[in-house]
């Protein structure tokens, strides 16, 4: 029986783990593609795509070069860079990495948390001058924070921020009760939450919702002894607003994962703001997450052949997965 053809796109993040090309050895054709030019030469006759680097913008301009194409897999949470137009309005099924993330981004969120609670970033420095510098330093337990998105990754921080004693706000698409939060209320009333909050962790799809929901006017609600954690897309934050409003001490520090333009200019003011910790898109990346991403590939494209239902299918209006 011939073997379906499956474009692999965006080896430029390092070539899948040899686990995928192993499990598909008899049950696929594998093309890989990386240039706009490949990915047109290797999409006729493909049913399937799997967008490895999740970041890969090529498809656009190669869309219409697919015949078959039914299915495209990203290999990643944010289906962002691939959601376009002609896509959305096609019939081709999208999916993603859906519950690969989801504990080891809440567990770098509270490592963010507590290094800010007990003033970490002051001992390294301190050990660094070989200087003895005892100080107090703040805690976590009955301190707010608010956590920005309610989606699988966004639950997981708000389950471990409970069990640290922290009081769970959060902002959803719609109010309602939930037990993993002690309030959570629309997108609509991010406003009235802000002031409350210790701790604002970002951890919502980009779309052209949430694009640029933090800017000027968000971040002047903060308290100034606020920390803005975001995990999600850079381009949910207006950049020159946080760098603007941590200079007039409108809050007093972030940590940023993710940035409008990555990786991250080397002359961003973020790089050397007191209270900035900058780290490169890595919340996510445990020992072991390209199997684990190439597992759920495979497993899914079982399912594909078998002809049962796909698991993390995308709402491609709304930009992601549904939780209900
Ligand atoms: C993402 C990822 O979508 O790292 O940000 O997978």
């Amino acid at each position: 029986m011939k073997r379906p053809a499956i474009v692999v796109l965006g080896a430029s993040r390092g070539d899948p783990p040899p686990g995928l090309p192993q499990a598909l050895e008899d049950e696929a054709e594998l093309r890989f593609a990386d240039t706009t030019a490949d990915l047109r030469a290797a999409l006729p006759g493909a049913e399937v795509l799997l967008v490895w680097d999740f970041r890969s913008e090529q498809l656009r301009d190669a869309w219409s070069a697919r015949d078959r194409l039914a299915w495209i897999h990203v290999a990643g949470a944010g289906v962002d860079a691939v959601l376009f137009p002609e896509l959305r309005d096609s019939d081709v099924v999208v999916t993603n990495a859906r519950g690969v993330f989801d504990d080891t981004i809440a567990e770098y969120v509270v490592m963010l948390m507590l290094v800010f609670a007990k003033d970490l970033l002051t001992t390294l420095e301190a050990q660094r001058d070989h200087t003895w510098r005892h100080r107090e330093s703040g805690r976590l337990g009955g301190a707010t924070v608010l956590v920005v998105g309610t989606g699988p990754i966004g639950r997981a921080i708000a389950r471990r921020s409970r069990c640290l004693g922290m009081r769970v706000l959060g902002v959803a698409r719609s109010p309602r009760q939930d037990p993993d939060f002690e309030r959570l209320v629309a997108s609509e009333d991010l406003h009235a939450v802000l002031p409350e909050a210790d701790y604002v962790v970002i951890a919502v799809p980009l779309t052209s919702e949430t694009e640029g929901m933090f800017g000027s006017e968000e971040l002047r609600l903060l308290k100034p002894s606020a920390r803005l954690i975001n995990v999600a897309r850079g381009r949910v934050v207006d950049e020159s607003a946080l760098v603007a409003a941590l200079r007039r001490r409108e809050l007093a520090g972030a940590a940023l994962d993710v940035f409008e333009t990555e990786p991250l200019p080397a002359d961003s003011p973020l790089w050397d703001m007191a209270g900035v910790i900058v780290s490169p898109h890595m919340s996510a990346d445990f020992h072991g997450w390209l199997d684990a991403l190439a597992d759920l590939f495979v497993a899914n494209y079982r399912r594909w052949r078998a002809g049962e239902t796909l698991s993390n299918v995308v709402d491609k209006q709304r930009g992601y997965v549904p939780s209900e």
